[in-house]
């Protein structure tokens, strides 16, 4: 047990004890764990001399606690603090506008019980209508969040994106620069991002730092040197820019792409070639000439690799792949068709299935799914059969409208906890798409779970199979479920298995989904868009995608629409 695990105990307790309005006593749990915290000395030592209650700030009590804590690893009386509140309220009190009686309000008044709960009710302008808050108290709480979102960590894929390519597009068009472009997990891809990498090749690198630090997105510039800075956005986010002379542009953008274990293998196989690699070229070891650097293609290309795409750099196996000329075709965002998972006004979305399909069109789908969630799911609008079959009707009317475009029927339909379906095959049937999913009991069993989730893939009129573990990144782990058994199933019934496209979801994963792939197995990429901006996620699901090594023939969404017409019978 150690030192800071000990005092972290402490400083729940304390935070816990000012929620439930104790005076005093958190002060007293603060100053015990922060001396621990500052102890310089191994905390069961002084547990071994019996000696700590000459910790300062401990006494009697907080001792007798530290040793339960010592001698069992867990702490009583904390787990009795813990029942009376959710936990997620602590959360809350990180964020200055919200002091422990802020937070107790917002718990009773909103029944607000975690920072999410809270982004989502200031975004939905609920706190404003509170006595003694305004629009600024709420527009001071989502900044905190942000900051908050950013400490704790990683941003998702979808946050960090729009600023990494705004300020991409700002530095190119004010420098006239071709050489910009964002490096690091971004330009990866990756679904979550820790900071932003901004890298310029130019001659001219205090000319560059002036129109990075000019940018009117930025709030302070934390650091600036010759070559490399930093600054912090007005919304918290953290950018890293690095220039490098325009002949090393190639090897530094590959060197700061990453990812690190990408860039320790890609190391060790120059080496194996008698080359030096670092972030200013590829150089021969012998007489270290400069023999490849002003661009990527040139880097991997002297190494006897194939270019591979920022996607794939994660060493699983792309380097053995690109040096054999096995590196899949990748699917690209121009491949995609159409769009399986779409919610319009008539549930929880907030556009006509007109204008959802006028805009679908204008961005050259052929084809989108209208599936709005069904009847069940009553929090987020679910439709009734009537409405449904309404929605069908209305389908029909804008199809004979509209010209080289389809709108195809559908659901986002409920597996309900003993794997039956939310809608009778009788309505089933008259959709021509029908996306499953999981939105409740997610505590079952391992078995249960399976179980529940096969019996609805054996209807036959099921198309998708929805975000199929059910994990939300950062907020709720995947549910316990045998994927293997479900991918044999999709295979065995040609289901497929959607890549649901939200930036919170992404879900298959990468991984998954290239295990997906090998499997033999069919993915559906569908943006699960609640707006028309939220379209735009279909990035988020194409670079999930290329991440799990998937080509054209393995999405849905590439197929013409006479093909899909043709897969699907309809
Ligand atoms: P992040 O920011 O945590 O989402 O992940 P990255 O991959 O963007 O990492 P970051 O920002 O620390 O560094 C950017 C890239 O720089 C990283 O992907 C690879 C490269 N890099 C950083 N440190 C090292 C290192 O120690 N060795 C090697 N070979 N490359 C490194
Ligand atoms: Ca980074
Ligand atoms: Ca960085």
């Amino acid at each position: 047990m150690s030192n800071a695990k000990i005092a972290a105990i402490l400083y729940e307790i304390a935070d816990l004890l000012e929620l439930k309005g104790v005076e005093f006593k958190p002060r007293a749990y603060r100053r015990a764990a922060r001396s621990i915290e500052t102890l310089g000395r191994d905390i069961t030592d002084y547990y071994k001399e019996n000696k700590l209650e000459e910790i300062p700030g401990v006494g009697k009590a907080i001792a007798k606690k530290i040793r339960e804590i010592i001698e069992t690893g867990e702490l009583n009386y904390l787990k009795q603090l813990r029942e009376e509140l959710p936990a997620g309220l602590l959360q809350l009190m990180e964020i200055p506008e919200i002091g422990p009686k802020t937070a107790m309000r917002l718990y009773k008044e909103l029944k607000i019980t975690n920072l999410h709960e809270l982004k989502k009710a200031a975004e939905e302008h609920r706190i404003r209508r509170l006595k003694g808050f305004g629009e600024k108290s709420e527009e001071n709480i989502l900044k905190g969040i942000r900051i908050i979102e950013q400490r704790s960590g990683r941003m998702l894929l979808g946050y960090a994106y729009y600023y990494g390519k705004k300020i991409e597009q700002y530095i190119a068009s004010v420098t006239k620069l071709r050489t910009v472009s964002v490096a690091g997990s971004l330009r990866r891809m990756k679904e979550t991002i820790g900071d932003i990498d901004i890298l310029v090749g130019s001659d001219n690198p205090s000319m560059v730092m002036d129109v990075f630090v000019s940018n009117p997105e930025v709030e302070e510039v934390l650091a600036r040197g010759d070559t490399r800075g930093s600054v912090r956005l007005k919304d918290g986010v953290q950018v890293d820019i690095r220039v490098v002379s325009t002949d090393s542009y190639g090897a530094a953008l590959q060197y700061f792409t990453g990812s690190k274990d990408h860039n320790i293998e890609l190391r060790r196989l120059a080496i194996e070639k008698g080359y030096k690699i670092n972030e200013y070229g590829v150089f021969t070891k012998e007489t270290g000439e400069k023999i490849a650097g002003k661009t990527e293609e040139e880097v991997y290309g002297i190494l006897g690799l194939d270019y591979i795409p920022p996607e794939l750099r994660e060493n699983r196996g792309e380097i053995q792949a690109a040096a054999h000329h096995q590196l899949p075709h990748l699917i690209e965002i121009d491949h995609i068709r159409g769009d399986f998972h779409i919610h319009t006004n008539l549930s929880d979305g907030s556009a006509s299935i007109e204008e959802i399909a006028e805009e679908c069109k204008r961005r050259g789908y052929e084809y989108v799914a209208i599936t709005d969630h069904s009847e069940t799911l009553k929090v987020a609008g679910g439709l009734s059969k009537e409405e449904l079959i309404k929605s069908i009707e209305t389908v029909r009317k804008i199809n004979e409208k509209i010209d080289g475009f389809r709108v195809l029927t559908g659901a986002e339909v409920e597996i309900l906890g003993d794997g039956r379906l939310d809608y009778p095959d009788s309505v089933l049937r008259d959709l021509d798409i029908v996306v499953a999913a999981v939105h409740s009991g997610f505590r079952m069993s391992r078995k249960e779970m399976t179980e529940r989730i096969l019996s609805a893939m054996a209807n036959d009129y099921v198309t998708i199979l929805a975000h199929p573990t059910g994990r939300v990144i950062e907020q709720r782990d995947p549910y316990e479920v045998d994927l293997e058994r479900i991918i044999d199933e999709a295979r065995g019934k040609g289901v497929w298995l959607e890549i649901n496209a939200l930036p919170e979801r992404l879900d298959l994963n990468d991984v998954n989904a290239k295990w997906a792939k090998e499997s033999g197995i069919m993915m559906a990429i569908g943006t699960d868009a609640h707006s028309l901006d939220q379209l735009n996620y279909m990035i988020f699901g194409v670079a999930t995608a290329k991440r799990g090594w998937l080509e054209k023939g393995n999405v849905a969404n590439t197929l013409t629409l006479n093909d899909l017409e043709r897969v699907l019978g309809i």
